[in-house]
């Protein structure tokens, strides 16, 4: 059994760029705070409590894929090492490893993310369920330390959870040209995508009655709080999740009840914010599969198959390099 882990996110690089996040977010219009910094320990765990709501329907119909399709999964992809960007706990790529394991193709697994504690956990347990399975993982930003991936073998990185709907769209081509770049003839990204469906079912996704969500989108402001000295009153402000008919995106913001001043000095900055105005917050990006093929063809890939689950609420493809 082996487990190595690389560290190539450190801790003093990541405090700069949340400053600089937030001077370029809060300063334009509309306001908005970038969505990764919202998995500290408390936002991980509240995320984790959003997975089994029943409302929040993106959870389980991937699992439910995965459940069904992990097997022709790891037979299109005949891949030997699996790299998963934002593996989190890596809880749904258990059934992954499980049908790659299976066939005797998996050599290696390698987990990308950006918390240490949660991919120390996760390492372990894998390589305890794995033993054949060299695990390395590596602590990192995936937007920003792609080169970073090991190579060799033939890969397939799963990039799941819908979490590619929170780039803005020239992130996505970004990021989905420098995976390209990345990968070899052969090679393969799967892709877990939500898909358009009804504004009621995709708002009520985002707003539960218990206001999980709402607590989960708050704690952004208890982020800054703590990472940059700021003083925002996280009571002060209402919870605003809207359907963007036009962009095909939920929008999650945060509004200020009251008009308010908010200095943030670890970004030298201090905000007003008039009553009414709203601070976005997230963006989670809903597909067509017709779009994703061509912007997966723009990147320079191939699809090769899709799954979706019975409801079609959800999408996993395959494409290859
Ligand atoms: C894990 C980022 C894909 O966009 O649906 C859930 C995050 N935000 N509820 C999503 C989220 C509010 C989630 N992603």
């Amino acid at each position: 059994m082996s487990v190595r882990i690389s560290v190539v996110h450190d801790a003093e690089r990541a405090a700069s760029t949340l400053a600089d996040d937030v001077r370029r977010g809060l300063g334009a219009v509309p306001r908005s705070l970038p969505p990764k910094w919202l998995y500290d320990d408390r936002g991980s765990a509240l995320f984790e409590q959003i997975t089994r709501l029943a409302e929040y329907y993106p959870f389980a119909r991937e699992h439910e894929i995965l459940r069904d399709h992990a097997a022709e999964i790891a037979a299109v992809s005949g891949a030997s090492t699996l790299i998963e960007l934002g593996s989190g706990t890596s809880e749904k790529t258990r059934m992954l490893l499980d049908a790659f394991d299976a066939t005797g193709q998996l050599e290696r697994f390698s987990p990308v993310d950006v918390s240490e504690s949660t991919l120390r956990e996760a390492a372990a347990a894998i390589a305890g369920r794995h033993p054949g399975v060299a695990v390395e993982a590596i602590v990192g930003d995936f937007t920003l330390h792609l080169a970073h991936l090991p190579r060799g073998g033939r890969r397939m990185v799963a990039f799941l959870g819908g979490t590619i709907g929170n780039l803005y769209v020239e992130e996505r081509s970004a990021f989905l040209g420098a995976l390209a770049d990345q990968l070899e003839p052969g090679d393969s990204l799967l892709l877990g995508t939500d898909l358009v469906k009804s504004a009621d079912r995709l708002i009520a996704a985002y707003n539960d009655p218990g206001g999980v969500t709402a607590d989960f989108v708050r704690n952004s402001l208890r982020v800054l709080n703590r990472e940059l000295d700021a003083d925002f009153d996280l009571d002060s402000f209402a919870y605003v999740p809207f359907w963007d008919a036009t962009l095909e995106r939920m929008d999650l913001r945060l509004r200020a009840e009251v008009p308010q001043r908010v200095a943030i000095p670890g970004a030298g900055l201090a905000i007003d914010l008039a009553m009414g105005e709203e601070i976005r917050v997230e963006i989670s990006t809903k597909f067509r599969p017709e779009l994703l093929d061509r912007e997966l063809a723009h990147a320079g890939l191939t699809v090769a198959s899709r799954w979706t689950d019975e409801a079609g609420d959800f999408a996993l493809t395959l494409a290859t390099k």
